[in-house]
């Protein structure tokens, strides 16, 4: 190296010090890492297998009650960010036990959530008025801002669902309030199934006022769901990536059914071997029937009912089977396309 190019960077140096006293730092010395050719997640992939982390859950159901935690969950940490409560870059997971005759008390947070249940049945979420009962594979939303309270009042089992929020998104943006309502569970105001009727049979009260953000509907039972992607996949190819994979709508405007977590599931078939795909939404998936197995970046995860895997933004990931799977997932995808940044690759 010359003297010159030698003196340039020491004067260089020297200016950093000396501008950074007053809280200035030069851009050129960031701009690739600022605006990257392509995404450059901090997120990595991850995996956990439902029968490894199950003694842990139910370990917690000796050590606390769902009364004391509040919330009786343990958080899924993406290796990536240990000690910060983040799935991915913008999602919180973590699974959560409530035991027969337990209450999770009211409160509402504008953090909006959701469950995906993996196992047990008698327990319900309660969501503005409205119990629903909980079946494995059910979709239940609480949105933002909406009390909610869990209660395994009828249960015989413990019962345990995957919850996910946007805490890192909401956290980012510095907009998170919460308070807690005086008594334990909220007052019921309309029978179980009421929004579903209402709201979720094509068609709508003739004077429903849409909530701008929020789907009328707050339980999407399993069995629906399950019919849906049958259906689909009876006739018409499978898409090359994705199988046949439907996502969780407001029915009063078709778009996702919450404004920052997108959901989705999808039907693998037999013998399927899924295309290289890549997005710009990290995504959670949750294995629900059958076996597979998703290659995902240089990792491969064998999955099966209950187990979760994670996929990094823009990181390539690819699905096979030997039999017939189902697949629940979830990502900020929503947020992205209305900020017009999404964007897919189906190699
Ligand atoms: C929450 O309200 C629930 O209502 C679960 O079940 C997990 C994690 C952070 C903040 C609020 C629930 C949560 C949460």
């Amino acid at each position: 190296m010359s003297q010159a190019a030698d003196a340039i960077r020491e004067r260089r140096r020297e200016y950093y010090t000396r501008i950074s006293q007053q809280h200035l730092s030069p851009l050129w010395e960031v701009l690739s890492v600022l605006v990257p050719k392509q995404p450059q997640p901090t997120c990595v992939p991850a995996f956990w297998k439902y029968d490894d982390l199950r003694p842990s859950l139910m370990e917690a159901g000796e050590l606390i009650t769902a009364h004391e935690a509040t919330r009786r969950v343990l958080i899924l940490e993406n290796p990536a960010y240990r000690g910060q409560s983040r799935v991915t870059n913008t999602l919180y997971a973590g699974l959560q036990l409530l035991k027969p005759g337990e209450v999770a008390p009211a409160h509402r947070h504008t953090q909006s959530a959701l469950r995906f249940v993996l196992e047990g049945r008698g327990a319900f979420t309660a969501v503005d008025g409205e119990r629903h009962y909980m079946s494995p594979g059910d979709l239940v939303l609480t949105p933002s801002w909406t009390w909610h309270d869990h209660g395994g009042t009828e249960s015989q089992e413990p019962v345990v669902w995957l919850d996910g929020l946007d805490i890192p998104l909401v956290q980012m943006l510095d907009a998170g309030f919460a308070e807690d309502l005086p008594t334990e569970q909220q007052p019921i105001a309309r029978p179980e199934g009421d929004s579903l009727m209402r709201y979720g049979a094509n068609m709508l009260p003739v004077d429903y006022h849409s909530r701008p953000h929020t789907s009328p509907v707050f339980a999407y039972p399993y069995e629906r769901t399950r019919e849906a992607l049958y259906n689909l996949s009876r006739s018409g190819d499978p898409h090359p990536c994705h199988g046949y994979k439907m996502r969780y709508i407001n029915p009063v405007t078709g778009g996702h059914a919450m404004p920052t977590i997108a959901t989705f599931m999808q039907l693998l078939p037999k013998d399927f071997r899924g295309r290289p795909y890549r997005s710009t939404d990290a995504t959670v998936f949750v294995g629900f029937e059958g076996y597979g197995r998703t290659v995902v970046g240089d990792r491969t995860f064998e999955w099966g009912p209950r187990d979760i895997f994670v996929v990094p933004s823009w990181t390539a990931c690819r699905h096979e089977t030997q039999e017939e799977a189902v697949l629940f997932s979830f990502s900020d995808r929503v947020v992205q396309e209305q900020l017009g940044l999404w964007r897919e690759s189906c190699e």
